[in-house]
């Protein structure tokens, strides 16, 4: 397919348009977890000659264990990646196109490179995902420079054909139903991660949240809920709560335990691109902050989203905002169902009821999950809309 730069004059083509990321990493891995994502789509579907700035090499490499945590300068996927030192380098040359990423700010002498270009780089401000209604107005909203000839984007992900879209790989559907299509796959994965695969009966969840998700209320309502669950765990702060439960020390990667018919497995943080297998491999996903609400949602299996935390309870308007949207042509009774655990999840409300309504409408949830993800992909991926931006702002 005919890349959609193919309109910018010859010269651009030629010299594969420049973009520069720039990612400064709050805190988790969300921030950088969108931008290597970003990154390498970019540059693998759309030809760029992408730039990633980052300032935590070593939680990069967490997502990408391939990269040098101690490099200056290296490619990795496709990607020149760069360490955003304190003190940037005064001689770097803009890119034509920058992007700041989660309202960052960019090293002041970049600005006032970019200021002094001939052709001003397009700059765009990315912002976090939110599915409530005002993103579609403040989508592509402008903000000129207070003080240099410049002028920023704001660039909002979302749910509707106002706003930015969705991180997507052209490939995706077609690696995850390949997947899903041949039992081996899962088979692999669980193995993979130091295991016989799940026993057939089980519902198989995977666990990803924030450490002050009410683990010690989850667990015990898996084990009461009359079914038998395996409930696998990425490594992380999770495990020393799941630990306690199960009357352990400790539980590492590798291992698992049982506690009456839950059974928890813990799993090694594994590289960006294979998170994916654990949430194709999962009958509901218990996902977070935003990179693995979206990847969640493609995997279109039930899931339950942590949401990133804020002051006066700001992320539950948040939350509803999603939930609304995503019980849109969802039976009321398996909607009110999601919708009641998942807040019950993110208040630290119990968990038992509410996990007992879910796992008796999973049929119809697993069936909405599938419907959502083919709704939501009808409509152009995050990184085809920036580069289609980017194109029209350059012409
Ligand atoms: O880590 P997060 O909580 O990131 C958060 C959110 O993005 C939030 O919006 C932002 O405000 C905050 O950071 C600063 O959750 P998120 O976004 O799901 O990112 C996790 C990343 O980790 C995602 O890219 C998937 C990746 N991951 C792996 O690569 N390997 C693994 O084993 C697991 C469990 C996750």
């Amino acid at each position: 397919m005919q890349s959609p730069l193919s309109s910018i004059p010859r010269d651009h083509a030629a010299s594969r348009l420049r973009w520069d990321i720039f990612c400064a990493v709050i805190d988790n891995f969300g921030d950088i977890g969108v931008c290597w994502r970003l990154a390498r789509q970019l540059a693998a579907e759309h030809g760029l000659a992408v730039r990633l700035w980052v300032d935590d090499l070593a939680r990069f490499v967490q997502l990408c264990p391939q990269a040098d945590p101690l490099a200056d300068a290296q490619t990795v996927g496709g990607v020149d990646v760069r360490r955003w030192h304190a003190t940037f380098d005064a001689g770097v040359e803009p890119a034509a196109v920058v992007i700041e990423a989660f309202a960052c700010e960019l090293p002041a002498s970049y600005l006032v490179a970019m200021a002094g270009r001939a052709r001003q780089p397009v700059w765009i401000n990315l912002e976090y995902l939110s599915a409530e209604a005002w993103v579609e107005d403040c989508h592509l909203m402008t903000s000129p420079h207070p003080r240099l000839p410049l002028v920023k984007h704001f660039f909002f992900p979302g749910f509707t054909p106002r706003t930015g879209g969705l991180l997507r790989e052209r490939d995706l559907f077609a690696r995850r139903d390949a997947f899903l299509a041949d039992r081996r796959a899962s088979d692999a994965f669980w193995r993979a991660s130091g295991f016989a695969p799940p026993p057939p009966d089980a519902v198989c969840v995977s666990l990803f949240a924030y450490r002050h998700g009410d683990v010690l209320g989850l667990l015990p309502a898996f084990a009461g809920c009359g079914r038998p669950v395996l409930c696998a765990i990425p490594d992380g702060p999770l495990l020393d709560e799941a630990a306690r439960f199960l009357g352990r020390d400790t539980l590492r990667p590798g291992e698992e335990a049982m506690a009456g018919n839950l059974r928890v497995r813990a799993l090694p943080f594994v590289a960006q691109p294979d998170y994916d297998a654990l949430l194709w491999s999962c009958d509901i996903n218990f996902v977070r902050g935003e990179d693995s609400f979206v990847r969640a949602q493609w995997a279109a299996r039930p899931l339950v989203w942590h949401i990133y935390p804020q002051a006066q309870d700001v992320h539950l308007g948040k939350l509803d905002a999603f939930m609304t949207r995503y019980a849109e042509g969802l039976d009321g009774e398996a909607g009110a169902a999601i919708r009641r655990l998942a807040h019950a999840w993110n208040a630290g409300d119990v968990l038992d009821a509410p996990l007992a309504g879910v796992l008796v409408r999973l049929p119809a949830l697993q069936a909405h999950a599938s419907v959502w993800a083919a709704r939501l992909a009808e409509r152009p991926d995050l990184a085809t809309r920036l580069a289609e931006f980017a194109r029209d702002q350059l012409e």
